[in-house]
């Protein structure tokens, strides 16, 4: 199904694919695409819906669509609603995978990796045959690093580097808290650093996020702190969040989403980096090949590189090869899928 809308602008759009469309994450994202604040104020989009061919979730989908017309978006020149991924991945030019199976009562971490694999594989496929050439992927349904290992090894024709993974929430919730501690506003602490898996084993890095232009763990005096309930308030907050809205975080991930895609579209400003889940490439005590969070540089060509030379004490060694550790057990659960 397709709801075309006029068009206001002659640059062409950009097809932007986003599965679990229909989901909290995709209401609170798809007006922020449409209005333009992911992509630019001159850059039309078309959407292209993607949910589980179930009633309930197309019926809602059909809702969503409808309050996108309602909107007026000057941006959005159409909107695809599908339950096929070879539909809804065709000529995408960003596919966002938001969607996946959410953790059911009593089951664990790997049934949840096991029960999602497969959609991984099969969306995988369907980017690598259907995508625009110069796709770019962005995994958020979780587990979402090893989720991209999947999707990524699915798609043998589309480069290593065009896939990524969101711990842009956990560094935006890290940025916040040590903005809060040292009594600065957010715009203050830069170059926050999370490691690792998107996961309560990530690693909110005190050391080189830098408040005022200097490390954190100097403005902030406070080393009982840093190392104890900073760290287990950023890992923690999505349950924290759970707790008190009785449903997991939406708004606040799509707003990550938003900053997330921003950042591998402009370049870094110089000196700084931002944490993405990216392909290892050895450094940082990380196996070649996981999908793990690093500091991460975009230069003007939209080339991505993970920045060289931190240098990590035993305190980050430590915990980088705990948060390591639950990648690689995560990726012999599904090595059948790679
Ligand atoms: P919802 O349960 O509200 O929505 C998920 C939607 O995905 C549902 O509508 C479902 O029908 C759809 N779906 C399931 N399998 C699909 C498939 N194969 N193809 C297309 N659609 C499919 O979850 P929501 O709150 O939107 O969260 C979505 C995912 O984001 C979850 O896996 C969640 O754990 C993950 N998150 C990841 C975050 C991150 O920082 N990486 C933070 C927020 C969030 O927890």
């Amino acid at each position: 199904m397709s709801t075309a809308m006029s068009t206001a602008t002659s640059t062409a759009p950009l097809r932007v694919a986003v599965t679990g469309a229909a989901g909290q994450i995709g209401y609170a994202l798809l007006p922020r695409i449409a209005s333009g604040q992911m992509f630019g104020p001159e850059q039309p989009v078309i959407l292209q819906l993607i949910e589980i061919p179930v009633e309930q979730p197309m019926k809602a989908l059909e809702g969503v669509a409808l309050e996108l017309e309602d909107c007026a978006f000057p941006l959005l020149h159409d909107t695809i609603l599908t339950s096929d991924p070879n539909v809804g991945f065709k000529d995408a030019d960003w596919c966002l995978l938001v969607g996946s199976k959410p953790r059911g009562a009593g089951m664990e971490r790997n049934d949840l990796i096991l029960e999602n694999g497969p959609i991984f594989t099969g969306q995988g496929r369907a980017i690598n045959d259907r995508a625009a050439s110069d796709v770019r992927v962005v995994v958020v349904g979780n587990p979402c690093n090893t989720n991209c290992l999947i999707c990524m090894h699915s798609a043998p024709d589309v480069p290593d580097e065009r896939f990524s993974a969101m711990t842009r929430l956990d560094q935006n919730r890290a940025q916040n808290q040590l903005a809060r501690k040292a009594g600065v506003p957010s715009s203050a602490v830069t170059n926050t650093l999370v490691w690792g898996n998107h996961s309560a084993t990530q690693v909110p890095d005190f050391f080189h996020t830098m408040i005022d232009g200097r490390p954190a763990n100097e403005v902030i005096a406070d080393e009982a702190w840093l190392k104890g309930e900073f760290l287990t308030t950023v890992q923690k907050r999505g349950a924290a969040i759970i707790k008190a809205r009785g449903l997991s975080s939406a708004a606040s991930a799509a707003n990550a989403l938003v900053d997330h895609v921003r950042d591998f579209r402009r370049a870094t400003p110089k000196g700084e980096w931002r944490s993405a889940c990216v392909k290892s490439d050895g450094s940082y005590g990380t196996s070649e090949g996981l999908i793990s969070s690093f500091p991460v540089r975009v230069d003007a060509k939209g080339d991505w590189e993970i920045v060289p030379g931190l240098e990590l004490n035993a305190f980050l060694e430590a915990k980088i090869a705990a948060t390591v550790a639950e990648l690689e057990q995560e990726r012999d659960v599904v090595a059948d899928l790679l």
